[in-house]
């Protein structure tokens, strides 16, 4: 059982049931909401607080945005799930609205971001045996310490978190690894003319918000093109406006070949993820060759189109930008003595504590959670501090007050 303390007997009770009947594959910080409502969620005792995590980037447009709740509530009273064994009304918009907002040929419509990392890997093979003519079951990938894709055997191959792989083998093979935000080691990893792609975020997330140099995305691009391979990169928590811009690419003008979207892309109301690219790539899949019971639903397209049109219409990628420069400044002037490094790009931050007690970011949780603010450590010592991206100066400015409230309180 959980040990909690000073936990409400209704917060318990939740808690003992997920305890009793549910997989133990989470930690969670001890509290149980029931409601959200933009930068804000109500735990069962009717306690508010600001959302810090925004669903792991997946809540950037606000909890229950309602353009979107509405789109999500019309769809479902007329149509959920075709299969694309048919046609429905809403994937060919969709497809267009998708493809014309990032500027790519085509889309090919997933469920989880996983999925749509599995589908982008299955397209750069593809694309290596049919249009690099790569010899066959020969193709590498490239992929970068301390990733993080997703939680599928395939993709857990090539993590370098122990704890996201051990005993889950055995794997298959075609990736190698190379160090994040470093030139030489990913050309030198291209002299393998089997290399199909290489796959990165453009800011590491779960590694604790490592942001790369600057120069490094067009290096990354200006290499692939060079090498002749795909440069895929994997959106799913950095894209849609969460780094001040519509994509992370996008702070150097940088295009991937591949492009993953997911989490926001529903604003955080059902899994919506996506993939693009040009013809050359897409249509190396022919019909029957990859699918998904759910990829491209009606109601998953009626949700993306909502999702996509608030974060231009409410100007989300400048919110971000701005708010995020005031975040990391007013941290930085706490001169806290336990913050050790604030880092991060548009509202996606992360603090990194200094402290003697290794459980000190976890304690510091547990006491933003007590003044109204939930964020969880990841890795450790760091603390990811990512709001919805319609969060206001004045609500900035209350958050960074519960932070420095809350540090005082670290011994
Ligand atoms: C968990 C992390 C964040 C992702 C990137 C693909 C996926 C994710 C860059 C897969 C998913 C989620 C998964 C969730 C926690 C969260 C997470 F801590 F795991 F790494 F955000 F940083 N690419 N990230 O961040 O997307 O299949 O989950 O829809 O597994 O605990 P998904």
């Amino acid at each position: 059982m959980q040990s909690t303390i000073n936990l409400s007997a209704n917060t318990q009770h939740y808690i003992d049931l997920e305890e009793k009947y549910g997989a133990h594959n989470y930690h969670p910080l001890p509290v149980v909401l029931n409601r959200g409502e933009g930068v804000f969620v109500w735990d069962v005792g009717g306690r508010r607080y600001y959302d810090f995590l925004s669903g792991y980037s997946a809540v950037n447009q606000g909890h229950c945005h309602p353009k979107i709740i509405a789109a999500l509530t019309k769809q479902a009273s007329q149509l959920t799930l075709t299969s694309r064994a048919f046609h429905n009304s809403l994937l060919g918009e969709y497809e267009q609205i998708i493809t014309t907002y990032f500027g790519y040929d085509k889309v090919l419509p997933m469920n989880t971001g996983v999925e749509a990392v599995e589908t982008a890997l299955k397209l750069a093979r593809k694309w290596a045996y049919e249009v690099k003519k790569v010899a066959a079951e020969q193709a590498v990938i490239v992929t970068c310490e301390s990733n993080f894709h997703g939680r599928t055997t395939g993709v857990i191959t090539f993590s370098t978190d122990p704890s996201a792989k051990n005993n889950f083998g055995p794997f298959t093979g075609g990736y190698t690894t190379v160090d994040y935000n470093n030139l030489t080691a990913l050309e030198k990893s291209f002299q393998d003319k089997n290399v199909a792609a290489f796959l990165f975020e453009p800011i590491q997330g779960e590694a604790g918000v490592m942001v790369p140099d600057d120069g490094y995305l067009t290096g990354v691009r200006n290499l692939c093109t060079e090498y002749n391979v795909l440069m895929i990169a994997d959106e799913i928590q950095t894209g849609l406006a969460r780094t001040g811009k519509m994509l992370a690419c996008d702070h150097e003008n940088v295009r991937p070949d591949i492009l993953i979207l997911g989490k926001a892309l529903s604003g955080g109301v059902l899994p919506v993820s996506a993939v693009l690219a040009d013809d050359e790539i897409m249509l190396t899949i022919k019909p029957g060759e990859h699918g998904s019971t759910y990829g491209g639903n009606p109601l998953a397209c009626a949700v993306a189109i909502a999702a996509l049109a608030v974060l231009k219409d409410e100007n989300m990628c400048e919110n971000a930008e701005v708010m995020g420069e005031l975040l990391r400044s007013e941290i930085r002037k706490l001169n806290s003595p336990f913050i050790s490094l604030v880092r991060g790009k548009g509202l996606l931050n992360a603090i990194v504590i200094k402290h003697s007690n290794p459980e000190a970011a976890w304690d510091l949780c547990l006491t933003l959670k007590e003044n109204g603010l939930l964020a969880k450590p990841t890795h450790g010592d760091k603390i990811r501090f990512a709001p919805p991206l319609l969060i206001t100066k004045e609500q900035v400015m209350d958050c960074v007050n519960i932070i420095d409230r809350s540090l005082q309180t670290l011994a």
